[in-house]
C-alpha cells in the first residue's frame, strides 16, 4: 500500500534541515559543500512547497467534488512579487525554519532575499489582482487567476548617468513555484477565414477555418491562503508551435532554420509582458496575446463545466468570469462563439448566458488608455469574432433605437464600432454590453465613469448596472510580512493575530493612543524601519541620509498625470528656500529626505525626462555643502513589490498628488497609512475614502478638485494663465542650466507654460507647497504627529482586500466560499 505523504508542519528544526538537505541532493542535485545562499533558498522553497502543494491538490479535489460556482478572475498582469515568505506565512513554520537555517550557516532575511519577483504586471492593476487573489483564498472562495507566462516580465530599470535604461527582466531560471502541465492544452486558431452553411434543418452555420494553429500549455502556481488550508490556483499559458503545426518537410528537407523559426514566431506571443502603463498603442502582437490567453482560459474554464454535465442555462451559475480591465474583453465573443458555433445555441440563450457570466472592472478614465482595435486587424486576425462583434452591434442598436427613438445622435455614440478611418472597436463599450455589472475601483471613480465615459450607458441600462468596489490590499504581505515588528506590536495589544483576517479590529488600538509604552514602541519601529531603508538608500544608490529627517515618498509609475514632476518642482523650490537663508535661519528648518522611485514606459519620453530632472536635482542638491541634511534627494532604481515591502514602513510622508479625477483609486496610498506613515494628496481615487476614514485632521489635502478640472483647462487656452512667482523661479532655474541639460528640461516646462498644462501643475503648485510647509511644522509636534499616525493605523480597516472580494462575491460574482472540509 502507498504511504501517504504527510502534510503535517515540521516536527523540529532538525526536521526541517533534514528536508532542506535531501532537496539540495537530490532535487537540486547540488553538492553540500557549496551550498550558497542561492541552493539554501531552493531547498526551504522546496521544503515549504511540498506542504503547499498536498493542500493544494486536496483544495482542487474538494472543489471538484463540491463543484461549486467558481470564480475566474482574468488579468493580463498578476505582479505577485516573491512567494517564499508568503508560503511560509500561510504554511506556519517560519520560525522553525530560521532555526533551522541558522544551524546551516544562514539568516533568514538573505535567503528570502535570493528569490526574484514574480513580476508580471505593470503597476496597481497588476498589484491589485495579487491581492485579489490572496484574499479569494484566505476567505475559501473558490476562484482561479488567468494570465499569459510571459518569459519577460516587466523591466528591469538601471539608472545610467541619471536617465533610465530597460534591461529585460528574464525570470525563469529557477522558479520552484510554478508546475507545467504539459498534458493541460489547448490549441488556438488564428487567422483563416469563415465558411458559412446552412444545416439540414435550414439554420445557418459558421466554421472558423484553414487558421494557423498555435498551442497553449498551462504552468500553474498554488496560491495559499492565510490561516485556512485552502490553496487555490494561477494558471498561466505558455505559447508553443503545435505539433500539426511545426512543419514536419520542411524540418525533413533540410529547412530546419525555416522549421525552428515558426516555432520561435509561435513562442513570441507569451514572450514579454507589454510595458505601457496607462497607454494604448494597438499592436497586433498585444492582440493576438489577449486572445490567446481569452481562448485558452475560456476553453479550460468550459471543459470544467462540461464535466458536470449540467445543462447550459446552469453555466452562470456555475461560473462568474471577472474582466480585469477591457485588456480580456475578447472573452466576450470567444465564449458566444463556443456556444454558437461549438455548442450550437441558439443566439439569445448564448447572449443570455454571456451577460450574466462576465462582470467587468473599470481602472481608469484617461482617454489615451481606452482600449479600441482596428476593425481591419481584427478581420484578419479572428474574422469570426469580428462577425459576432458586429452581431453584437446589431442587437445592441435596435435596442437603444427602440428605447431612445428621438436621439438622432445616440446610436453614433453608443455604438461598438467608431466610424473613424480605419473603423475601431471601442472595446470598453464592448465590455459593458457584454456584463452583467460594471465597477468603477473608489466612489469618485465610479461615479465619474457614470458621468463620463459611460454616461449613455447609464440612461440605456439603468443605474444599476453600475457599482463601485473601493480597491483593498492584503494585510498579511502589507502589513504583516512587510512590517513584522508592527504587525506583532499590534498582536500583543489587541491579544493575537486575528486582525490579519478581520483588518476593521485595528480600531481597538484607538485605545492605545495615549498607552506611553505602545507609543514609544511604536514610535522605535518607525525609525527601525527607516534605519533599515537608509540602509538599503547607501547600499543602492551610495547616498547617505539621516534615518531623522522626515521621509518623504513618491514611489510609483512614471506618469504625467501621477505628476511626479510637481514633486520635483516642490523639491527645488525648497532648495531654493534653502539657499536664499542665512546659517542661523537654517538651523530652524526640518531636514527632508524626498524619495522617489518608479519606472516609465519605455517610448514615454517625458516621464523619463522627469527621472532625468529627479536624478540631476539630486546631484546637485545631495552634493551642496550648505545644504547638508537639510534635503537629500534620492531616485531608487527598479522600484517593484519587494523593494516596496521595504519602502513601505520607512515613510512619514507619502505622495499621492495626481490631478484630481485621473488616478482611479491608487492603492499604495492605503499601505503607506495603514504602516503608520501620513499622506499629502489630491482629492482623487480612495484618497477621498481614507480622509473619511481617518478623519480630516490626519491627512493632507490640497488643490483644485475633480469637478473644476474641466474649466480650469478650458481657461489655460483662452483666459491665459498666471504662474505663480515661485514656480517661476522654479522654471528659470530648471531652464537656465542649473541641473544641466537646459535644453531636455526646457521642454518640460514648456508643457506647462507653453503647451496649456493638461495637468494643472500651475494651478495646484501654491497649494501643494503650502500643504508642505504644513507638513513639516506638523512633523515638529512629534507627539502630535505620533497620534495622528497611530490613530490613522487604526481607522484603515475598510482598505483590507478581504472586504472588498466580499463585495464582489456578494454584488456581483454572486457566490460563496467553500471551507475545507475539518478533517482531511
Ligand atoms: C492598454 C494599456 C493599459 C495598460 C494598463 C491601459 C490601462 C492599464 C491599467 C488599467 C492601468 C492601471 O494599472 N490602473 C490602475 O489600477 C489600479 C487598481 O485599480 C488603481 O488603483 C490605479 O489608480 C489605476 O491607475
Amino acid at each position: 500500500a502507498w504511504k501517504k505523504f504527510s502534510a503535517k508542519e515540521f516536527s523540529s528544526k532538525e526536521d526541517f534541515e533534514a528536508e532542506v538537505v535531501r532537496h539540495i541532493e537530490t532535487t537540486l542535485a547540488r553538492s553540500l559543500f557549496n551550498c550558497d545562499e542561492a541552493a539554501a533558498y531552493g531547498g526551504t522553497s522546496l521544503a515549504f512547497r511540498d506542504r503547499l502543494v498536498i493542500e493544494w491538490n486536496k483544495t482542487q479535489q474538494n472543489q471538484t467534488f463540491a463543484d461549486p460556482k467558481r470564480v475566474y478572475y482574468l488579468s493580463l498582469e498578476f505582479l505577485m512579487g516573491r512567494a517564499l515568505d508568503n508560503a511560509m506565512l500561510n504554511v506556519g513554520m517560519k520560525d522553525v525554519a530560521k532555526d533551522g537555517l541558522s544551524d546551516l550557516g544562514f539568516r533568514m532575511e538573505d535567503i528570502i532575499g535570493q528569490e526574484r519577483d514574480a513580476a508580471l504586471g505593470n503597476g496597481g492593476l497588476g498589484r491589485l489582482a495579487a491581492c485579489f487573489l490572496d484574499s479569494l483564498a484566505t476567505l475559501n472562495y473558490p476562484a482561479w487567476g488567468y494570465a499569459l507566462r510571459y518569459r519577460y516580465g516587466i523591466f528591469k530599470q538601471e539608472i545610467v548617468d541619471g536617465y533610465q535604461v530597460e534591461i529585460p527582466d528574464y525570470w525563469l531560471d529557477f522558479n520552484p513555484w510554478e508546475f507545467p502541465r504539459h498534458d493541460v492544452t489547448v490549441d488556438i486558431q488564428f487567422y483563416g477565414g469563415v465558411r458559412k452553411y446552412m444545416d439540414e434543418s435550414g439554420k445557418q452555420i459558421s466554421v472558423w477555418e484553414n487558421g494557423e494553429i498555435v498551442t497553449a500549455v498551462a504552468y500553474d502556481a498554488p496560491v495559499p491562503g492565510y490561516g485556512t488550508k485552502t490553496t487555490n490556483n494561477l494558471r498561466l499559458w505558455s505559447s508553443k508551435a503545435s505539433h500539426g503545426e511545426f512543419d514536419f518537410t520542411k524540418f525533413n528537407s533540410g529547412e530546419y532554420e525555416a522549421s525552428v523559426a515558426d516555432q520561435q514566431r509561435a513562442e513570441t506571443i507569451s514572450a514579454v509582458l507589454y510595458p505601457n502603463d496607462n497607454l494604448e498603442r494597438g499592436k497586433e502582437l498585444r492582440l493576438k496575446q489577449q486572445y490567446f490567453w481569452c481562448a485558452a482560459s475560456l476553453f479550460d474554464i468550459v471543459r470544467r463545466f462540461k464535466k458536470s454535465k449540467k445543462a447550459w442555462s446552469e453555466f452562470p451559475n456555475q461560473v462568474a468570469i471577472q474582466l480585469n480591465d477591457t485588456h480580456p474583453t475578447l472573452a466576450i465573443p470567444e465564449l458566444l462563439r463556443i456556444l454558437i458555433d461549438l455548442e450550437g445555441l441558439n443566439w439569445d440563450d448564448a447572449w443570455d448566458i454571456v451577460q450574466k457570466t462576465f462582470g467587468y472592472t473599470n481602472h481608469t478614465v484617461l482617454p489615451e488608455a481606452l482600449e479600441k482595435w482596428s476593425v481591419p486587424l481584427i478581420q484578419h486576425l479572428l474574422p469570426r469574432h469580428l462577425q459576432i462583434i458586429y452581431d453584437i452591434n446589431l442587437q445592441f442598436l435596435q435596442y437603444v433605437e427602440r428605447s431612445f427613438p428621438k436621439d438622432r445622435d445616440m446610436l453614433g455614440r453608443v455604438s461598438i464600432i467608431e466610424e473613424s478611418q480605419p473603423k475601431m472597436v471601442r472595446m470598453a463599450y464592448l465590455a459593458v454590453i457584454g456584463s452583467h455589472k460594471v465597477n468603477g475601483v473608489a466612489e469618485l471613480h465610479s461615479d465619474l465613469i457614470k458621468t463620463t465615459i459611460f454616461k449613455d450607458f447609464v440612461k440605456i441600462y439603468g443605474p444599476d448596472k453600475f457599482t463601485n468596489v473601493t480597491n483593498g490590499i492584503t494585510p498579511r504581505r502589507w502589513l504583516h510580512q512587510a512590517n513584522p515588528r508592527l504587525s506583532e506590536l499590534i498582536a500583543s495589544k489587541l491579544g493575537g493575530y486575528d486582525f490579519l483576517k478581520d483588518l476593521t479590529l485595528l480600531h481597538k488600538l484607538e485605545n492605545f493612543v495615549d498607552d506611553k509604552d505602545f507609543r514609544k514602541e511604536f514610535q522605535e519601529i518607525k525609525y527601525a524601519n527607516k534605519v533599515r531603508l537608509a540602509k538599503y538608500i547607501k547600499e543602492a544608490q551610495g547616498i547617505p541620509v539621516n534615518p531623522s529627517g522626515l521621509f518623504d515618498i513618491q514611489v510609483k509609475r512614471m506618469h504625467e498625470y501621477k505628476r511626479q514632476q510637481l514633486n520635483i518642482f516642490g523639491v527645488i523650490h525648497r532648495y531654493l528656500e534653502l539657499k536664499d537663508m542665512s546659517p542661523e535661519d537654517r538651523k530652524k528648518m526640518q531636514p527632508r529626505v524626498s524619495i522617489f522611485g518608479g519606472k516609465a514606459a519605455p517610448g514615454y519620453w517625458m516621464a523619463k525626462t522627469v527621472i532625468h530632472l529627479i536624478n540631476q536635482v539630486s546631484k546637485i542638491v545631495n552634493a551642496d555643502k550648505d545644504i547638508g541634511d537639510l534635503l537629500k534627494v534620492v531616485f531608487l532604481e527598479d522600484y517593484n513589490v519587494s523593494k516596496a515591502e521595504i519602502i513601505v514602513p520607512a515613510s512619514d510622508i507619502s505622495e499621492h498628488i495626481s490631478t484630481a479625477g485621473t488616478e482611479a483609486s491608487g492603492t499604495s496610498n492605503m499601505k503607506f497609512v495603514l504602516n503608520g506613515g501620513l499622506i499629502i494628496g489630491t482629492c482623487d481615487g480612495a484618497n477621498i475614502e481614507i480622509t473619511r476614514e481617518v478623519g480630516d485632521d490626519n491627512i493632507f489635502l490640497f488643490g483644485n478638485l475633480a469637478e473644476d478640472v474641466e474649466d480650469l483647462r478650458h481657461g489655460h487656452f483662452y483666459g491665459g494663465f498666471e504662474i505663480d512667482p515661485q514656480l517661476k523661479r522654479v522654471f528659470e532655474t530648471v531652464r537656465n542650466g542649473t541641473f544641466g541639460d537646459a535644453g531636455q528640461f526646457s521642454a518640460l516646462v514648456n508643457s506647462i507654460v507653453e503647451h496649456g498644462d493638461y495637468y494643472l501643475v500651475s494651478d495646484d503648485f501654491k497649494s501643494y507647497i503650502d500643504t508642505q510647509k504644513l507638513i513639516n511644522e506638523a512633523y515638529k509636534q512629534q507627539d502630535e504627529w505620533l497620534t495622528k499616525t497611530i490613530t490613522a493605523v487604526a481607522r484603515m480597516g475598510f482598505f483590507s482586500s478581504d472586504r472588498c472580494i466580499e463585495e464582489y462575491a456578494n454584488e456581483i460574482w454572486n457566490c460563496e466560499p467553500l471551507p475545507p472540509p475539518e478533517k482531511n
